[in-house]
């Protein structure tokens, strides 16, 4: 063929697929952002559209092509990390149910959504059902594992006691059995602080919005006796926890762990000696405060679950005592290395600072029993700005107890409304100019949101606006929330949905050991990827780049930018089902 003639017939076909692409089928393209589930009819809709040649935008119908909107994009927006353009499409008058996408001549249409009611309830089951995946010692059935099913691994029945952890009763290497818990991340150990701020967000979760759970259904082993499965699935990390107090004197132990992080292998295939290591204040009093949060929510199931309340208070109570006797014993794991054998190397989750805990743990215990001893000598420092919730900074916990129970304590109304100003500041400071944010999210808009885990930052800011939309019944922190929820499921400068299972560009690749060893192409669904972290502490080669927002690579090695966590997980189901309940419930008015 001569050079003319291929570039004759070339030219042509290039020629026959632009216009097969500009009259009915754009390409997808990954310049166009949004959250890749889908929108509310009654709520905000926003794209995001990569640079600023375009002024123009339409939403069409996914199935027929038929224009259903035409808009003007915004001014252009800048990126503070990276400098890069963006427009905002605002589609939010588009409200019938369907399936559509948005397109932008010369950039082409984003992956199709769908609008409808409910449209994040299968996210809502799937972040919960992640729990489910993350247990231990337990196998997992196809019957509710599907494809991920596997074999028990971890069974926690013969567990030493650590030089650190020695007591009267208990000397060195002494067995106990500690079963069950979630494995606290990619990792296959269990963490009292982590799971301390998981299980209060979940147990939160289910005291905001009783009545959604009711008929929530996430197929799991216990989903046919009549406790709500949320319920069913903290119980099953509960009941690992209550193992971990000490019963001579009710301190409470860091962890249960390898002294080495397992390779990357089945939890079947794990047969390293595992250890409980050294009581400390913080680790008590995070088990106190989930311990006190679980009886309060318990005694409406005593018939079911008998018992099991009362043994809530009674270990809430022993840990409490505790640490008024022990009030600063901090967990300092290279410390304890340099006097005890063998070395622990697993995730420090070491606090240095427990006046946090003190704060969540006593306002647990007042939301328990009404007392308000409790509350002597703890300062709620409400004069400050609200910290956001992490392992190590669960103030906010207490915050969100404190006005959740004052109607029915009837505390003082002073108080009260001080810990509300406080949860409204910091609202209200997270609004502050989210119109000038290149992905109209508030999630991003500091330089410290892009911390190791940074997805659990969008998810816990959501919480927090969630509870200032509680208090003051103003849309505006509602609207903000599900902007987070967008951002983790599409609208954000990667480009990904970062929920495992869901979305159009998915993660595949999490540092999760069952993902990476189990020889299933899709990794195990619904557990949110830590996200972006410009800290790369990984060192993986695979990054594109440095920019805080955009640093993220899917790929296994990442544990500092695409592992999964329970904590992490924790938010995302709050954001996720506190939205699905209020979106339903406005629906139906
Ligand atoms: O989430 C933790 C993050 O805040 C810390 O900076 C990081 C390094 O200490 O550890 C993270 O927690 C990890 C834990 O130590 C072990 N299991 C996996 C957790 C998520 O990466």
């Amino acid at each position: 063929m001569t050079n003319t003639l291929r570039f004759f017939l070339f030219s042509n076909l290039f020629y026959c697929f632009s216009f097969f692409d500009s009259a009915f089928a754009q390409k997808v393209s990954t310049e166009i952002r949004l959250n890749q589930i889908g929108f509310y009819p009654n709520g905000e809709k926003i794209a995001v559209i990569s640079g600023e040649k375009n002024t123009d935008f339409t939403v069409k119908d996914a199935g027929t092509g038929r224009v259903v909107f035409k808009g003007k994009l915004s001014e252009p927006r800048t990126s503070q990390y990276s400098g890069k353009i963006n427009r905002i499409a605002d589609f939010s008058t588009v409200r019938k149910s369907g399936k559509y996408v948005v397109e932008v001549a010369d950039i082409g249409k984003s992956f199709p959504f769908e609008i409808k009611d409910q449209v994040h309830k299968e996210v809502a089951i799937a972040s919960i059902k992640g729990f489910y995946y993350q247990r231990a010692s337990t196998d997992l059935p196809e019957k509710f594992a599907g494809k991920w099913a596997r074999a028990a691994g971890h069974p926690d029945d013969k567990v030493l006691i650590h030089a650190s952890a020695v007591s009267p009763g208990r000397p060195e290497n002494d067995v106990i059995s500690s079963p069950k818990g979630w494995y606290d991340a990619g990792d296959y150990n269990k963490y009292i602080v982590n799971s301390g701020i998981t299980m209060g967000t979940l147990l939160s979760l289910y005291e905001d919005f009783p009545e959604y759970f009711q008929t929530f259904n996430t197929n799991i082993p216990e989903s046919n006796n009549s406790v709500p499965d949320l319920l069913d699935e903290v119980i099953w990390n509960l009941r690992w926890m209550l193992t971990m107090q000490d019963p001579g004197d009710g301190g409470v132990y860091h962890k249960l762990t390898n002294p080495k992080f397992d390779g990357m292998i089945m939890p079947d295939a794990c047969k390293n000696p595992r250890y409980v290591v050294q009581k400390n204040t913080i680790a008590t009093l995070d088990f106190v405060a989930v311990m006190a949060q679980s009886a309060r929510i318990l005694k409406s199931f005593d018939a079911q679950l008998p018992g099991l309340a009362d043994s809530c208070i009674t270990a809430s109570v022993k840990g409490w005592e505790w640490a008024k006797k022990n009030p600063i014993v901090l967990y300092n794991q290279d410390e304890m290395n340099k006097k005890f054998d063998p070395d622990i190397v697993t995730g420090g989750y070491g606090d240095k600072n427990a006046s946090d805990e003190w704060i969540w743990a006593a306002a647990e215990m007042y939301a328990l029993t009404g007392k308000t001893d409790y509350l002597q000598g703890i300062s709620f420092e409400t004069d400050k700005i609200m910290p956001l919730p992490s392992w190590n900074q669960v103030k906010a916990l207490g915050y969100y107890t404190i006005v959740r129970t004052s109607e029915a304590l009837k505390t003082e109304n002073n108080f009260t409304n001080q810990v509300q100003q406080s949860i409204l500041k910091f609202s209200n400071d997270l609004l502050n100019d989210l119109e000038k944010q290149p992905y109209h999210t508030v999630m991003g808009k500091t330089a410290k949101d892009f911390a190791w885990g940074s997805n659990a930052v969008a998810a816990n800011q959501g919480i927090a606006l969630i509870c200032a939309f509680k208090i003051s019944k103003d849309k505006k922190y509602l609207q903000a929330a599900l902007g987070n929820l967008d951002y983790i499921l599409g609208r954000n400068a990667t480009g990904y949905s970062f929920l495992t299972g869901y979305g159009s560009k998915q993660v595949m690749h999490p540092h999760h050991r069952p993902s990476v060893a189990d020889g299933i192409l899709a990794p195990v669904p619904g557990l949110l990827s830590g996200g972006p972290n410009p800290g790369q502490q990984d060192k993986c080669t695979t990054y594109t780049s440095r920019f805080a927002d955009e640093s993220f690579t899917d790929d296994y090695c990442s544990y500092a930018s695409n592992e999964i966590a329970i904590n992490w997980n924790a938010p995302m189901v709050y954001l996720t089902a506190a939205i699905e309940s209020i979106m339903e419930e406005k629906s139906s008015k």
